[in-house]
């Protein structure tokens, strides 16, 4: 055996990390991935600037003009490494049918064969894949430090871009060795680019690997990515453990105290109204589909006094109180949103946000330094687009080549959001009022409407359908559905995800609490000109402000199909030109449409039959029969 242990590798563990297992664990994965230098990462600002210096030095990073963003760095990826994988991404639980028929399976032996045992004769895909490399050991926790909602990961990455993203977007640095202590625990995440350099090989901007795997092993709690660089398939506290281990944690946790708790594709946002009463919404939009958006909204003319103030712009992590309310905090401390589309009227505190000390993928670079992307502003005459060629608006116009990738993305650390919610940090989390599930569609699903009971809720939301974005590989504008946004995220099966949400309202209504309410929105119906109808945005305001209504008893609406929807009269129209019509257009229910959409909910049924929770078939059947009477 030629190990860098052997060859002289040393673990060099610094005095603080005295966890055992993690010590064991890095000397383990140093034998298998050998790598040529090990990084403990102290996430201290000095490390920061240090490894984006040196991606600059290695033609990852580019430095963005100082003064017009100072602190800011753009990276442009491999055009065959812009988004998540999700054909590649597999739930290895010993059962299949515990990952459920919605998610990629593999048994567990046969995938640690492939990935640290080898198999057929093949090398085991681990073994090496670090090499000529750093291995990094980025310790994080999601969630407040020490908190007892929070869980501590440890990820293994041969990338710099890795390292310093996940400085932003998680609480990362030494103090989580101080939590850890000597026998706390953590979740192992291994991630590599898979790209071994040989002796002498020189290095290119955006290392990665044709094939790629995403995989979890929920029973034992770890995580392991080859051949990606990008986003949540790289970045693993995010989507790999906040959302796909933690959401199977959240329900092995129901074993013990009969209820768990809950890990959500959902922002986190604030309302305070003019008389300083605050309510707390939690909000589940598939990937792409405007969640950053609505989690820093600015209320449009009309709503003085109304204020919306972030917690956080993409996953929740939800657990019941003593006193039976529903508590929401957000795992992550930064953000990684779309930034095509994004501008100071669609959401100016977001640019507000992006500012400085931004690391930017996949966007265009101006001439003088600067980041553009489509719908921006107005387009600069000229710019090296995210594949390093020159970009003009002729250029544009005929080649219909975009400047900016539709998925390039912003990381940013949430304190530099000037609508952060001064209580999304606390540990305690915030009192959720309402739940809100919003797919994108160009048609068939009306602007917004309210389920009656918990069981409706959850036959809303585990029905949604939406047209598939830029975020994850494959076709877009496709609809599929997207069971509370989680399709690509539930880490175990979606059925039992389902009655995990019923026996969590069973629990609740048990204790005589009050029930968040929950809503289905679609901002995206399209004209017959293929226009959006609804502006959106800021306007959303108007639609959030009626369910505040709705909570406070303010707002009869009326009784529909399945679900309560606002008259026109309900909504505040201040400050916007929308007629009658025109909320006709993106509230009316068309029978035969939504008799081909129930057809599509039986479907989705008749996958998940073998352990769907009856009662949620028992509602399609009902609502099936209203609209065909
Ligand atoms: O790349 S990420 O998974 O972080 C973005 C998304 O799909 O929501
Ligand atoms: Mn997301």
């Amino acid at each position: 055996m030629n190990s860098p242990a052997m060859k002289g590798l040393s673990l060099s563990t610094p005095a603080y990390v005295k966890n055992a297992r993690l010590i064991a664990w890095v000397a383990d994965m140093v034998a298998l991935c050998k790598p040529e230098r090990l990084h403990w990462c102290d996430g201290s600002q000095a490390e920061y600037d240090a490894l984006c210096a040196q991606l600059v030095q290695a033609g990852t990073f580019k430095r963005l003009n100082a003064t017009k963003r100072p602190g800011s760095f753009l990276a442009w990826s491999d055009p065959s490494d812009v988004a998540r994988v999700e054909d590649r991404t597999f739930i290895c639980t010993p059962e299949k049918d515990d990952a459920g028929p919605t998610n990629n399976w593999v048994h567990p032996s046969e995938m640690r064969a492939l990935f640290q045992h080898g198999k057929d004769g093949n090398k085991a895909l681990f073994d090496g894949c670090m090499a000529g490399r750093t291995m990094y050991v980025v310790p994080f926790s999601m969630g407040p430090l020490g908190s007892p909602i929070a869980h501590i990961g440890i990820e293994l990455s041969d990338s710099a871009y890795v390292a310093v993203n996940m400085k932003i977007m998680t609480r990362m640095g030494r103090a989580v060795y101080d939590v850890l202590g000597v026998d706390g625990d953590f979740v192992p995440c291994v991630h590599t680019v898979g790209a071994p350099l040989a002796a002498g090989q020189i290095d290119v901007a955006w290392p990665c690997n044709a094939t790629k795997y995403i995989v979890h092993y929920p029973e034992t709690r770890e995580i392991w990515s080859y051949g990606s660089g990008y986003g949540g398939n790289a970045l693993l506290g995010k989507k790999c453990f906040a959302l796909r281990i933690a959401s199977s944690m959240g329900r092995a946790a129901a074993q013990e105290d009969g209820v768990g708790w809950l890990a959500e594709h959902m922002l986190i946002l604030g309302v305070t109204n003019p008389q300083g009463k605050k309510y707390h919404v939690a909000a589940a939009f598939p990937s792409a589909c405007g969640k950053t958006n609505f989690a820093m909204l600015i209320p449009p003319q009309g709503f003085d006094g109304w204020k919306v103030t972030t917690i956080g712009d993409d996953i929740a992590w939800i657990k019941p109180g003593a006193d039976g309310r529903l508590y929401a905090i957000n795992p992550e401390a930064g953000y990684f949103g779309v930034a095509p589309g994004t501008n100071t009227l669609t959401n100016p505190n977001c640019m507000a946000s992006l500012q400085r000390d931004t690391i930017f993928t996949n966007v265009a670079l101006t001439d003088d330094g600067d980041v553009w992307w489509e719908g921006m502003g107005d387009a600069p005459a000229h710019c090296i687009d995210w594949q390093g060629r020159d970009w003009t608006p002729d250029i544009a116009r005929e080649s219909g080549g975009k400047a900016a990738h539709p998925n390039a993305r912003f990381t940013v650390a949430a304190t530099l959001n000037p609508a952060l919610d001064a209580a999304w940090d606390d540990p305690a989390g915030v009192a959720i009022d309402a739940f809100i599930f919003g797919g994108r569609r160009s048609t068939t699903v009306p602007l917004v409407t309210e389920a009656r009971n918990w069981t409706e809720g959850v036959y809303m939301a585990a029905t949604m359908g939406s047209e598939t974005t830029a975020a994850a590989g494959g076709q877009q504008g496709v609809v599929r559905r997207d069971p509370f946004a989680m399709l690509p995220f539930c880490g175990y099966n979606m059925s039992d995800y389902f009655s995990h949400w019923l026996r969590l309202g069973d629990w609740l209504a048990a204790r005589g609490a009050k029930m968040p309410r929950i809503y289905t929105t679609n901002w995206f119906r399209k004209g017959a000109d293929g226009k959006f109808v609804w502006p959106g945005y800021g306007e959303n305001m108007r639609v959030l402000k009626w369910m505040i209504d709705r909570i406070e008893g303010s707002a009869p609406g009326q009784a529909n199909v399945f679900g309560v929807t606002p008259r026109y009269a309900e909504l505040n129209w201040t400050g916007l030109e929308f007629s009658e019509a025109q909320f006709e257009s993106v509230t009316s229910i068309d029978k035969t449409a939504w008799a081909a959409e129930m057809g599509l909910h039986a479907e989705l049924f008749r996958q998940l039959s073998n352990r769907l929770p009856p009662v949620l078939e028992a509602t399609r059947q009902g609502i099936a029969q209203q609209i065909a009477a």
